[in-house]
């Protein structure tokens, strides 16, 4: 058997680098916490010392199978939950070596313990930045409830902070959309404008007083298009601008992540994660998260406005990846 020995800040940097010297087939045979540097034992960093090994090609099917029967039983059901949850194949191999390493550990008791110590080494939660002035706006692909999330966050913005709100729509290409959000500003009361090309909508975005500017955009197929390259700069360039991304939680989680790719990262403020309740995995959010060190601003459960979003922050996030509510 190969066995090599791994230093690193978390496990989850422990399991990309196990993953990349020994392969998808690596064993862990023992994990413990280290301290490294510092003087005399003190003002040492924390880090983890893995133990894995591998075995050569031509036992490579036995350690497999070896390995599997020697799994705990609290491992073998952790397995089982992120093997439904549907992420795409890189996004459970490293799972399922955290989640391996979590157990050597043996800081867990049960498969909610296993599965959370798994999630919060793997995952990047980061939580969402509101600034003080701020126009948001909103892009993703058609239908995943950009337009009806928007009028949920004026109404928040408005009723729960006290926040003046004004609208500007971005999506011409359908009559009946321009229509939907000013339905929404009339029954709210805010002010809306509608902006016919980008350089209009910069100029508008420009203009703006309110507290919380929310800009619908039109629902692109973004694996094939891009986001106008005006816009793109002009959002780089201000302050208050952000770009926030609508994906639903019901789509394929590899669809969304890619989805997710195709705009600037460092542009992107926030995701909007959409119907919640359309959806008995948790793969896509899982998946996202994995991928990007991008905030969730909020997530929707259905189609009540306003009824019908949340907030959840990093715990909720984690408790609702493990299986709890
Ligand atoms: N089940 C469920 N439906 C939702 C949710 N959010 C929005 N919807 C519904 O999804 C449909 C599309 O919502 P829109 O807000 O028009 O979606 P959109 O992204 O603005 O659509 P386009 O502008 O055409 O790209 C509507 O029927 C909404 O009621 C949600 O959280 N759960
Ligand atoms: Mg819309």
């Amino acid at each position: 058997m190969n066995v090599k020995r791994f230093v690193a800040p978390t496990l989850e940097d422990a399991a990309k680098d196990i993953r990349k010297q020994l392969g998808k087939d690596a064993v862990i045979l023992h994990v413990k916490e280290v301290v490294t540097g510092g003087l005399f034992g003190f003002f040492g960093k924390k880090q983890v010392q893995v133990t894995a090994g591998i075995d050569g090609p031509s036992h490579r099917n036995s350690v497999s199978r070896d390995g599997d029967d020697k799994q705990s039983p609290l491992l073998k059901e952790a397995n089982r939950h992120l093997q439904q949850l549907g992420v795409s194949n890189r996004v459970l191999k490293n799972l399922q070596l955290t989640a391996q390493m979590a157990d050597k550990q043996g800081n867990a008791r049960t498969k909610e313990e296993l599965l959370m110590h798994t999630f919060r080494a793997s995952l990047q939660l980061q939580p969402f930045v509101q600034k003080r002035q701020q126009t948001l706006i909103v892009a993703g692909p058609t239908g995943v409830g950009k337009t009806t999330t928007i009028a949920k966050l004026a109404a928040k913005a408005m009723f729960e902070e006290n926040k003046t709100v004004s609208f500007i729509t971005f999506d011409t290409y359908r009559i009946a959309a321009v229509e939907q959000l000013k339905t929404y500003a009339h029954i709210l009361d805010c002010p809306i404008y509608t902006a016919y090309n980008e350089s209009e909508l910069i100029d508008l975005c420009g203009r703006q007083t309110a507290d919380l500017v929310l800009v619908d955009t039109a629902g692109r197929n973004y694996l094939h298009e891009q986001m106008p390259v005006e816009l793109v700069e002009y959002i780089r360039q201000s302050a208050s601008c952000d770009l926030v991304v609508a994906l639903s939680l019901a789509a394929k989680a590899e669809d969304a992540r890619h989805m997710l790719s195709r705009f600037p990262k460092e542009l992107v403020n926030g995701l909007i994660l959409t119907k919640l309740d359309e959806t008995a995995s948790l793969g896509t959010l899982c998946e996202l998260l994995y991928s990007e060190a991008i905030p969730v601003a909020c997530v929707t459960t259905g189609q009540n406005v306003p009824e019908d979003i949340c907030w959840p922050d990093k715990e909720q996030l984690l408790k609702w990846l493990t299986g709890g509510v």
